[in-house]
C-alpha cells in the first residue's frame, strides 16, 4: 500500500452551487471527477494535514464508494482521522452536530438533497467548515477557482474499508472512525427537548406518521419516535434508506409526500404528519386536515419555541432566507427581537447564528433549523411541534387558527418551472430587470406595484455582500413576487416564482391559497411574460 500521486486536468463545470456541487451520479462517477473536486476542496481550506474530517452522506447511489474514495484521498493528503457513519450514513444535520460536538476540522457530506438518487439520477458533495455549517461563499469560490487549475490528486491504493463495522481502523496511518449515526444525534435531541411530555403524549393515545420517503432519515426517526418516545411500530414509513429512494423524490411538499397529504387529509387521519428529504434537513409538517407552510412553520416555531425547554430562555433573534414569506417577521417584531432577510441557501445563517444574533432560521423550501446546529433539521423541527403540541395541548388546525388570528396571514405560494433552457430563463430575468425603472406606480388588475429591485446582502456580521439574489416585486397591498433561478438542478435552469400575500381580515384568513393568490399570479404572469418566454403554460410544481 502506498500513497499515489495522480496527474490530472482541470474539469470544467465544478461549479458548488445552493449547497454544494451536484451533477447527475454518472457525472461524478467518471475517472478523476470526484477526486478533482476533493482535491480542490483540500486544497481550499489549506489542506488537511493532521485534521479531523467527519464523512457521511444520504446513502444514495454512489455514496459508498465516493466515501472509500474520499477516505483514501484523507489518507494521502495526511489527515489525522476521519469519523465516519457506519455504512456511510450521515443525516445532513447529524453530521453538522458530530463536527461540532467533536471540534472537528469540519466536514465531507454526500448528498444532493431532494433531488432524486440512482445512476441515473442526482449526485452531489459539500464541505462544511468547523462550525458545522455549509462553506461560506468566498470558501466555496476558492474551492472552485482550484478546479479550473488542479495538476494532481493524492490517493492510496488501498483497499476498501468495512464501513459497516462500528469501531477503530487505519487507511495508510489515518485513523478512521465508525460510529453509530443516530446516537449522538438522538443525545443532542433529548437536551432540547422535553421527552417525558413527549413519552406522554404518545402514550396518551397520540398519533402520527412520519414519511421518511426511503431517505436517511428513516433510522434517525425509528429510534427517537418509536424506541425512545413510545410511538407505536409503524408510525414511521418508508423507513429503510435506498440507493435510489424507492425511485420517489425524496422532498417533503405537497407534491411528493402526496401519500402522506392524502392520508393527512382524509377520514382516518392521525392528530399529525411530517416527512423529511434525502439528506434529513428538511421537514414536511401538517395536521389532520391541516397543511402547514414552511413560511407559517418559521412563524409558529417562533411564536412558541419558548414551550420546549431548549428554548426556554426565548430567542435571540430570527432569520429567514428572502424569498420566505414575512410571516416570522411579525412575530419577531411583536417580541422585540432582530429578524434577518438573507439570500437563499443555509451558509448565509452561519454567521448569525455563530455570533448569536439568530437562534431559529428558516427557508420557504421547508428548512427549518436553530443554533443547535449549523444546518437545517428535520427531525428537529418535528420534535419541536411535537414539543408544542404536548406543551399547548392545541392541534395543529387549533394553532394554525390562532396564529393567523392574532398576525394575520402570510399567503404563500411557490410555482416552479423545472429545465427550462438556460438562455430563455436568463433572458426572462434580463427582462425583468429592464423593467424596474418602470414598474412602480404601474396596475396589474387590483395591484399597483410599489417597488421593484434585484436583492442583494452585506452580512451584518463579516461585512461580505452577495448580489444578484432573487428579483423582488413589491404591491401597495403587501403582497410580492420573487423571481430566481435555482442553485441546485442538474438539468437546464429552474425558474421558481414565490407568491406571497398579506390577509388580516377575519373572513379571509381560511381559503384557499391559490385562489387567495390569484391575482398576485396574474400580475406575475403580466410582469415576467413567463409563458412567452418558457413556452410552458404551467408550472411543474407547484407547493
Ligand atoms: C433549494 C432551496 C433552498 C435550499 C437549497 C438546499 O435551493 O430553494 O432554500 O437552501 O435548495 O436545500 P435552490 O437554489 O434550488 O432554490 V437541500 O435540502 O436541497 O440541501
Ligand atoms: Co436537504
Amino acid at each position: 500500500m502506498a500513497r499515489i500521486t495522480v496527474p490530472t486536468q482541470p474539469i470544467a463545470g465544478q461549479k458548488p452551487g445552493t449547497s454544494g456541487l451536484r451533477k447527475k451520479t454518472r457525472v461524478f462517477m467518471q475517472p478523476h471527477y470526484l477526486e478533482n473536486y476533493v482535491q480542490a476542496i483540500f486544497d481550499g481550506i489549506n489542506g488537511v494535514e493532521q485534521k479531523v474530517l467527519v464523512v457521511g452522506g444520504d446513502g444514495r447511489f454512489f455514496n459508498d464508494r465516493a466515501i472509500q474514495t474520499i477516505l483514501r484521498m484523507a489518507a494521502a493528503n495526511g489527515a489525522k482521522s476521519c469519523i465516519v457513519g457506519q455504512n456511510g450514513i450521515l443525516s445532513t444535520p447529524a453530521a453538522s452536530h458530530l463536527i461540532r460536538k467533536n471540534g472537528t476540522d469540519g466536514g465531507l457530506i454526500l448528498s444532493a438533497s431532494h433531488n432524486p438518487g440512482g445512476e441515473d439520477e442526482d449526485f452531489g458533495l459539500k464541505y462544511n467548515g468547523p462550525n458545522g455549517g455549509p462553506a461560506a461563499e468566498h470558501v466555496t469560490d476558492e474551492i472552485y477557482a482550484l478546479t479550473q487549475t488542479l495538476s494532481e490528486y493524492h490517493t492510496t491504493d488501498s483497499a476498501d474499508i468495512d464501513l459497516s463495522q462500528i469501531g477503530t481502523t487505519t487507511v495508510e496511518g489515518m485513523t478512521v472512525t465508525i460510529i453509530d449515526p443516530v446516537t449522538d444525534y438522538a443525545a443532542l435531541m433529548e437536551t432540547l427537548f422535553d421527552f417525558e411530555a413527549l413519552r406522554g403524549l404518545f402514550a396518551g393515545g397520540f398519533r402520527m406518521r412520519f414519511d421518511a420517503m426511503h431517505a436517511v432519515t428513516g433510522p434517525y426517526a425509528k429510534a427517537i419516535l418509536e424506541e425512545t418516545l413510545g410511538a407505536p411500530a409503524g408510525t414511521v414509513v418508508n423507513a429503510t434508506p435506498l440507493p435510489d429512494f424507492g425511485g420517489g423524490h425524496p422532498d417533503p411538499n405537497p407534491i411528493w409526500a402526496h401519500e402522506l397529504m392524502d392520508l393527512m387529509m382524509g377520514a382516518d387521519a392521525p392528530d399529525f404528519g411530517a416527512a423529511s428529504d434525502g439528506d434529513g434537513d428538511r421537514n414536511m409538517i401538517v395536521g389532520r386536515g391541516q397543511y402547514v407552510t414552511p413560511s407559517d412553520s418559521l412563524a409558529v416555531l417562533a411564536a412558541l419555541a419558548h414551550l420546549a425547554p431548549g428554548y426556554a430562555a426565548g430567542l435571540s433573534g430570527v432569520a429567514r432566507s428572502m424569498p420566505t414569506s414575512g410571516a416570522v417577521d411579525r412575530v419577531a417584531a411583536k417580541k422585540g427581537i432582530e429578524c434577518f432577510e438573507t439570500p437563499t441557501g443555509w451558509k448565509f445563517f452561519g454567521n448569525l447564528l455563530d455570533a448569536g444574533r439568530a437562534t431559529l432560521c428558516g427557508e420557504e423550501s421547508a428548512g427549518t433549523g436553530s443554533n443547535h446546529v449549523r444546518e437545517k433539521d428535520g427531525l428537529w423541527a418535528v420534535l419541536l411541534w411535537l414539543n408544542i403540541l404536548a406543551a399547548s395541548g392545541k392541534s395543529v388546525a387549533e394553532l394554525m387558527a390562532d396564529h393567523w388570528a392574532e398576525y394575520g396571514r402570510n399567503y404563500y405560494s411557490r410555482h416552479d418551472y423545472e429545465d427550462v433552457e438556460a438562455d430563455k430563463a436568463a433572458a426572462l430575468m434580463t427582462d425583468l430587470r429592464a423593467q424596474f425603472a418602470t414598474l412602480p406606480g404601474q396596475s396589474f388588475g387590483p395591484l399597483t406595484v410599489a417597488s421593484a429591485d434585484e436583492f442583494s446582502y452585506d452580512d451584518p456580521v463579516d461585512g461580505s455582500s452577495s448580489t444578484g439574489q432573487g428579483i423582488r416585486i413589491g404591491f401597495t397591498s403587501g403582497g410580492r413576487v420573487v423571481f430566481r433561478i435555482s442553485g441546485t438542478g442538474t438539468v437546464g435552469a429552474t425558474i421558481r416564482v414565490y407568491l406571497e400575500d398579506y390577509e388580516t381580515d377575519p373572513a379571509k384568513l381560511h381559503r384557499d391559497a391559490q385562489e387567495a393568490l390569484a391575482p398576485i399570479i396574474a400580475a406575475a404572469e403580466a410582469i415576467a411574460g413567463i409563458r412567452a418566454h418558457t413556452g410552458r403554460d404551467a408550472p411543474n410544481v407547484i407547493t
